[in-house]
């Protein structure tokens, strides 16, 4: 006997939909986890209700589904707060790169940390996240940069999962920068991940997606294109950190291999929108680390608009050009510093991240057969998202139809 429905009723929601519709009397039916009917609660059937031996009244709040941060590096060891002091200086982000700094102090940090001390240093970044509405969360490795340490990050990715109760979509970056044990021969390093650890890795179930820095200070394109046959031969999807500093033409490529998405995009060539909306390649953007690094030049938002390219919101969560948690404060910044409108911003942490992952129709919408993963919210109008900065009006979390954060009253 499948478990008994439950009634979410007299709620506000924000399915986002295509259309990114409101339905103002709107209620939702839960069932093992999953929505099982949602829509105007007029429309309820009364057969439906009759079944319904939990009531939760809503009493008129805004709801939408689960928010997801589509893009984190949160699991490291450490800080970089004397290279953001050096960066205060003047001293660029890629002259500390350079000089053996930036990520690599983050790889010598977490290759020294433990898995628990690992776990325990990541725990309140994933918490501060889950806190203001996030349910699904995608972790990327990167600092480990061998394959002990890769898999470590992994196995940490998936524990904070399990211990928090939420989706961790775990992407491999091991191709984040080069390590001293590779030191002047990318090309080595990268065949080594494709050849060895990407496979042994995504065997012990740790892989869920592949990633690549594809940049100056980071990989070519040619690299990419090694470790992207690789992924693919495993039926592994990919993405890549795309144009942040450069253009060296990655996000073509990506687009060529259909990537989930392509992330940052400050250098991406407007004519390039439509490629990667007709791969269905999501265009990721990254506010907090435009602001970490103080840059100058925009995404090209109006021609991913134009071209109809989807486009996500996340924190991009990292030591060194996003310190920070927040998924909400990323949403203010892609308004205020993208132009992105309120409506964008909300599809960009919710529908559009979940194609940024690959999980399209299982979250980021309150649609039937989604995961039962939304958010009650304590304001008076959708425009307060991506409009509070500093303040968190998250007034309840619904995960698999349990509520796991906040209270709400039930009969
Ligand atoms: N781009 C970024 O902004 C982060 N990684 C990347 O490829 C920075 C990661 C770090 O500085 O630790
Ligand atoms: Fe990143």
């Amino acid at each position: 006997m499948s478990a008994a429905p439950v009634l979410w009723h007299h709620a506000r929601l924000l399915p986002c939909d295509a259309a990114m519709s409101r339905i103002g009397a709107g209620a939702l039916v839960t069932r093992a986890g999953r929505i099982e009917w949602v829509g105007p609660e007029s429309e309820l059937p009364p057969g439906l209700r009759a079944q319904c031996t939990q009531h939760h009244d809503l009493q008129g709040a805004w709801v939408t589904p689960g928010l997801i941060d589509c893009h984190t590096h949160l699991v490291f060891a450490g800080t970089r707060a004397a290279e953001y002091a050096q960066r205060q200086r003047g001293v660029s982000y890629e002259d500390i790169a350079r000089q053996g700094g930036g990520i690599l102090t983050t790889v010598r940090d977490t290759r020294a940390a433990s898995e628990q001390q690992l776990f325990e240093a990541s725990a309140p970044r994933l918490a501060a996240l889950l806190a203001e509405g996030v349910t699904t969360v995608e972790i990327k490795s990167g600092y480990g940069l061998t394959l002990a340490d890769e898999r470590r990050q992994l196995r940490v990715a998936r524990r904070l999962g399990e211990a928090f109760g939420v989706r961790v979509q775990a992407c491999l970056l091991a191709a984040h920068a080069l390590p001293p044990e590779f030191s002047g021969r990318p090309a080595d390093y990268i065949a080594v991940i494709a050849r060895d650890w990407l496979p042994q890795l995504a065997a012990e179930g740790l892989v869920d997606s592949v990633d690549i820095f594809c940049e100056k200070i980071g990989f070519s394109v040619d690299q990419a294109e090694i470790l992207f046959e690789a992924a693919a031969r495993l039926g592994l999807p990919v993405k890549m950190h795309a144009e942040q500093l450069s253009n060296l033409g990655g996000s073509r490529l990506a687009a060529r291999f259909r990537a989930l998405s392509c992330d940052h995009l400050e250098f991406t060539d407007p004519a390039d929108a439509a490629l990667l909306a007709a791969a269905g390649t999501v265009a990721v953007l990254l506010p907090v680390a435009f602001y970490g690094l103080r840059e100058s030049r925009l995404p090209p938002i109006a021609a991913f608009r134009g071209a109809g390219t989807g486009m996500a919101v996340a924190t991009d969560c990292n030591p060194g050009s996003a310190p920070g948690a927040s998924l909400l404060l990323a949403m203010s910044m892609a308004m205020r510093l993208f132009g992105l409108t309120p409506e964008e911003v909300l599809a960009g942490v919710t529908a559009q991240a979940a194609r940024a992952l690959g999980l399209a129709g299982q979250v980021g919408t309150l649609s039937a057969g989604a995961a039962a993963d939304f958010v009650v919210w304590s304001i008076a109008a959708p425009e307060e998202l991506g409009y509070w900065v500093g303040f968190n009006p998250c007034r309840a979390v619904v995960r698999g139809g349990r509520v796991a954060v906040g209270e709400l009253s039930g009969s």
